[in-house]
């Protein structure tokens, strides 16, 4: 039954309907392109342009006009209804409007103009920062889709569209290097980028739920969503950096092999001057990252940690699982506990053994709480302190996808309740990287358990606005060049007397 009528209602409705007014249902007739006239090939033909066109000229299969409201939308914007001016099919021709692009320019009249002053509101500093950035690396992907990749077919009107995908469209399309960026297949000739994506498809070391050897592959598949470029940032990774993506290390399945596999990787692209960037992998490869990168610092690191969990015991289940890394981290010799500080600790899944370590060896720790209560920007502040403290001459950057509430990251091998929102984190990782880091690390991302690829996501998106902070900060690539007031809601940063000398 249905609708609340029985049927021989609505058969009285739709009889009244249908009978309203002769033209209407004619009108109808056509639209349901059924038989309905006397006047001999007054008929529907499917396909055939029945109506009349703009000029008023007539199908010589068409009778008399319908009245003057025929055609009912004369300027419907489809190929179906050109536009004498647009015949490609766009019905309004474009529209001279009054130039407003200027800094604090806003149309006369509107009711809010402090929404254009880019001193303190980011929509508009981003806007005018957008026209900063220059295309020069665009104009270069362009040249190069269309070398490498043919001229589009005849009938394409973009001309900078190539034949086979070879850039950053169609997003859907291509070989899935991270974010689509160049796959270095020749790792020798790393030194000459800025950074380097480096695949650790490593998950022997985990001690629930393995999965995070196909971290990497998930990472790169769903980076292909994003773009170069970030609004509110003010940066084009296109324009501003030169980066690749070396493809995966061959880990070994035996711990000792794997880290040694894993720190020559980072060693290598560290030592030639470049910023690596390690999609991990499980937890453990924390150590081995980072005893691929101290060898290459002058001086002590620092290691700023987010996660959920401390990581800091020596062993566990007799060998040197993604529990373990810190431990090992900071008896490298310049790499010292002092100069590590964990940011989002807490929850059930910290073991005692861990807990002991960071008491004995004095690292700072900050719970999900002390940080909530403080603020993203003043546990940012304490971070770079401790992890700049001493002398310090580089930081590394791991961040465990763990770090967010449950519910935000399913695809990760201990999810845990209560942890950071994304705009917090994200937040947070943007400040530490302010100061420059010597390399970073994102773990822990098990797709297997990813329902809406959205754990590899959040993995994408902190390397991004990482890689986005160091540009803006001006420690990586090319930063360029301003005359805009500093970007809004980025605090001033309070330096310590006990800062590093220069
Ligand atoms: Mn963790």
């Amino acid at each position: 039954m249905g609708f609340g009528h029985s049927h021989a209602k609505k058969r009285q409705l739709v009889r009244r309907v249908r009978s309203v007014t002769k033209a209407a249902q004619h009108d109808l007739a056509h639209v349901e392109g059924k038989e309905h006239h006397e006047a001999p090939g007054h008929g529907f033909i499917p396909g055939v342009h029945h109506h009349g066109d703009q000029a008023g000229a007539r199908s010589p299969l068409h009778a008399p006009p319908h009245g003057e409201n025929w055609p009912p939308f004369p300027n419907l914007p489809s190929s179906h209804h050109p536009h004498p001016a647009h015949q490609q099919g766009y019905a309004w021709p474009s529209v001279e409007h009054a130039d407003y692009s200027q800094v604090g320019h806003a149309p006369p009249g509107h009711p809010h103009p402090e929404t254009f002053d880019p001193a303190i509101r980011q929509g508009a500093w981003a806007k005018y920062r957008e026209a900063e950035l220059g295309a020069k690396g665009w104009k270069e992907e362009v040249d190069r889709c269309l070398e490498y990749g043919l001229e589009a077919a005849p009938s394409i009107k973009d001309r900078t569209i190539s034949t086979f995908a070879r850039g950053e469209l169609p997003h859907f399309a291509g070989i899935n290097t991270f974010c689509k960026t160049h796959y270095l297949e020749n790792v020798k000739k790393v030194s000459g980028y800025d950074a380097a994506v480096i695949g650790v498809p490593f998950d022997i070391g985990t001690t629930y739920r393995s999965g995070t050897r196909f971290g990497p592959q998930a990472i790169r598949r769903i980076s292909a969503l994003y773009g170069t470029y970030n609004y509110e940032l003010g940066v084009d990774l296109r324009e501003s950096l030169k980066w690749c993506d070396l493809g995966d290390v061959f880990a070994i399945a035996n711990i000792e092999k794997g880290f040694d596999q894993i720190s020559k990787a980072v060693a290598h692209v560290r030592s030639n001057g470049v910023f690596p960037i390690m999609l991990g992998g499980d937890h453990s490869i924390g150590y081995p990252d980072v005893r691929g990168v101290a060898p290459y610092i002058d001086g002590p690191v620092g290691i700023i940690h987010i996660d959920r969990h401390v990581d800091t015991q020596e062993t566990d289940m007799d060998e040197r699982m993604h529990t373990c890394p810190w431990f090992h981290a900071t008896n490298i010799p310049n790499a010292p506990p002092i100069n590590l500080v964990q940011l989002g600790i807490g929850g059930w899944q910290a073991p005692r053994p861990g807990v002991k370590v960071g008491r004995s060896r004095g690292t700072t720790v900050l719970t999900i709480e002390d940080i909530v209560m403080m603020g993203m920007d003043k546990a940012a502040e304490i971070a770079l302190d401790v992890a700049w403290s001493n002398g310090a001459k580089a930081v590394f950057l791991s961040f465990d996808v763990d770090s967010l509430d449950a519910g935000f990251v399913p695809g990760t091998g201990w999810p845990e309740p209560g942890g950071f929102l994304p705009r917090e984190v994200l937040r947070l990782l943007r400040l530490v990287a302010r100061e420059g880091l010597c390399g970073m690390e994102v773990v822990e991302v098990a797709p297997q358990y990813d329902a809406g690829d959205q754990t590899a996501l959040i993995g994408t998106r902190a390397i991004m606005d990482v890689l986005a902070t160091l540009v803006n900060e001006g420690h990586l690539g090319t930063k360029p060049e301003t005359k805009l007031p500093p970007p809004p809601y980025w605090p001033e940063r309070r330096k310590p007397k006990t800062k590093k000398k220069k």
